[in-house]
């Protein structure tokens, strides 16, 4: 694996509204690793266009240009954050609290993201409104779920009292839930959780609504 011995060898592909592409931007503030912001406008399709398909032939964001070469998938991009990186570090000591971390960031980002999707949105209707209904749904089941999973570990955070990796994934998850209006009423932890994410100034700086494009 190519070693980045300092941060001017990253470019992070990346859409202000995606919620991939904030997980990564927000382990990256966390360690504080300089990186190349690169706009890909989702909106106008710029992920299936040629030039970006050269790069990334998966066709999403975030992807992480690390020494000329380019990577796809968040988590895998956070792992190797972590790997690379390891101060501030966003996972536990333990295997199995790890493995806790883990569980609940892949039931993020494989059981609820990927549903929701804009192009399985886009494949289930060409209706925007009934495209909002489907996510509305999948986000809302996936947060029972979610709020269950959390309970237990939640401290400040997803896992006790430190930031983890499934924090970086449940907060744009819950910034996803807003957008397509699904009540957080029945969730105190996770609205508890997310709160004192967003008030984190390396989340802030990831935000949205702070990335180049955003209206
Ligand atoms: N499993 C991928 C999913 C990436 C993904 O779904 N990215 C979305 C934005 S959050 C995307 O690029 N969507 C474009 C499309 O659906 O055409 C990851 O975690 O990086």
């Amino acid at each position: 694996m190519p070693k980045s011995k300092n941060s001017s060898d990253l470019s992070l592909y990346q859409y202000w509204r995606s919620s991939c592409s904030w997980r990564v931007r927000w382990a990256l503030k966390h360690k504080g690793i300089q990186y190349e912001d690169i706009a890909v406008n989702l909106l106008q399709n710029e992920q299936n266009s040629p030039e970006f398909l050269s790069v990334n032939p998966g066709g999403y964001v975030p992807a992480l240009k690390i020494n000329d070469q380019v990577y796809g998938e968040s988590l895998a991009l956070l792992e190797w954050i972590e790997e690379t990186y390891p101060t501030n570090p966003l996972l536990p000591k333990s295997a199995t609290d790890r493995l806790r971390v883990r569980q609940i960031c892949q039931h993020i980002a494989s059981g609820i993201q990927p549903i929701q999707n804009l192009s399985v949105m886009r494949r289930h209707s060409s209706d925007p409104a009934e495209q909002a209904k489907w996510a509305h749904h999948w986000i809302q089941t996936g947060l029972q779920k979610l709020e269950a999973l959390v309970t237990p570990t939640a401290g400040t955070y997803c896992y006790g009292g430190e930031v983890t990796l499934a924090d970086l994934c449940l907060v744009p998850q819950v910034y996803n839930a807003l957008r397509f209006n699904v009540d957080m009423t029945p969730f105190p932890v996770i609205s508890r959780i997310n709160q004192h994410c967003l008030d984190l100034p390396s989340c802030d700086a990831s935000a949205p609504h702070n990335q180049k494009g955003a209206p």
